[in-house]
């Protein structure tokens, strides 16, 4: 279906054409077999880091594409639409390059280039097994040894890994609390550094998701990014920006799962019409069509306030939030239209309903998103 959108720069419509283009020749036709080998597509990012669509919120520079974020947003919304474990990589990816991009000295900004090109892929270690939403308790350690830091300690969770050519370590430097938390940039192949077997998960199964084990890696000291002790600012700033990218996602989902009901509910007849012509049916897609539209407006109106330099955080939250319980719904009732057929593999819909759960959970649960909109809640 095609989707009303209202762009920037004439520039930003090439550029959501260009990406509507790559998806439909090198997304949707490969999504179901990579799935189904649960295989990384590493080729596919490295053809969509030559395109320019690696590194869009990131100044020209240093090697970004310059793009507000409602753009980037809108690229990975379409990206999602037809491959979500790509659109994720991709959000991932781009949330791996936030803390070099913000924070990182002279010395570290000389990798950006490489990194938003797409040559370096890039992964994110904040969660641990014991922890992942009291951030602050992270119990990773970086001791400073000579001129190197050397990290000892177990994360979770990381996608990306045995694929990532770079890791973000947040970890310990100091002290109990958010204050004691330094960020690292680490080569993927420094000794000590172990991604292990990876997760058999629900869905996203392209996607590799390991924990990483860290065992005496040292990392130069140079690579630390910021100061010790503003890891855990440096940690929730970029997943500000992040939580936005996973809201896309999910907007770019249930776009999905709406437009593959929809043709599916004018094709499939009962009772000698067909099915979307039963206001049982017509509603519960109107419905649908609805919420994906609120969760667009409302991830494009944080985008906006990021793009203008004002506030965002609580916005992020509320659309992480917001996009993500929609895709859940929406693909869940994509399900129930297609009845029985909407439960076996021969039509993507089980898919994307397994896919969205996942969308609820990481980059701060929603009930995490809950805690931040609500402790802001009567703040000036
Ligand atoms: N941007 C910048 N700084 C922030 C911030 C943000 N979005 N959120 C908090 N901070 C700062 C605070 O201002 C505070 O600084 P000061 O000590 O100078 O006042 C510091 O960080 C600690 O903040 P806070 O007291 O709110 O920390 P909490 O331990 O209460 O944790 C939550 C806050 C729960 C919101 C945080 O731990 C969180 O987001 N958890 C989920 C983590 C997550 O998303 N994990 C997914 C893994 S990545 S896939």
């Amino acid at each position: 279906m095609t989707v009303a959108r209202i762009l920037p720069t004439p520039e930003a419509y090439e550029l959501l054409d260009l990406a509507t283009e790559l998806a439909d020749r090198e997304l949707a036709p490969q999504v179901e077999s990579f799935e189904a080998r649960a295989e990384f597509p590493r080729d596919v990012l490295r053809t969509l880091g030559r395109a320019g669509l690696l590194g869009l919120p990131y100044p020209e520079e240093v090697g970004g594409g310059a793009q507000p974020y409602e753009v980037y947003l809108q690229v990975l919304e379409v990206l999602a639409s037809r491959w979500l474990a790509v659109a994720e990589a991709v959000s991932v990816h781009t949330l791996a390059c936030y803390p070099v991009a913000a924070y990182g000295g002279e010395q570290l900004r000389k990798l950006l280039p490489d990194m938003l090109g797409g040559e370096l892929l890039g992964a994110y270690c904040l969660s641990e097994p014991q922890g992942g939403s009291d951030a602050a308790a992270l119990t990773t350690k970086a001791v400073r040894d000579d001129d190197a830091y050397v990290v000892t300690g177990t994360k979770a969770w990381i996608t990306h890994a045995h694929h990532a050519d770079f890791y973000n370590i947040f970890c310990r430097t100091g002290g109990p609390g958010p204050a004691g938390i330094s960020c690292l940039l680490a080569d993927a192949g420094t000794a000590g550094i172990v991604p292990q077997a990876p997760e058999k998960t629900m869905g996203l199964r392209s996607s590799p998701i390991a924990q990483i084990a860290f065992d005496g890696a040292r990392v130069p000291a140079d690579r630390l990014v910021g100061e010790e002790g503003t890891g855990f600012k440096i940690a929730m700033s970029a997943l500000d920006s992040g939580r936005l990218g996973i809201a896309a996602c999910a907007v770019g989902l249930a776009q999905g799962a709406l437009d593959y009901a929809v043709a599916y509910a004018r094709e499939r007849e009962q009772f000698g019409r067909p099915i979307a012509e039963f206001q049982g049916l017509g509603f519960l897609l109107a419905d649908m069509a609805t919420a994906v539209s609120a969760a667009r407006a409302l991830t494009l109106a944080a985008a906006r306030l990021r793009d203008a330099g004002r506030p965002y955080s609580i916005e992020a939250a509320k659309a992480k939030l917001f996009a993500t319980d929609t895709a859940m719904r929406v693909t869940t009732d994509a399900v129930q239209v297609l009845g029985g057929y909407g439960y076996v593999a021969d039509h993507p819909v089980e898919r994307y309903m397994r896919e969205a759960k996942v969308l609820q959970i990481v980059e701060g649960t929603n009930q995490i998103q809950r805690l931040v909109i609500s402790r802001s809640l009567g703040r000036p």
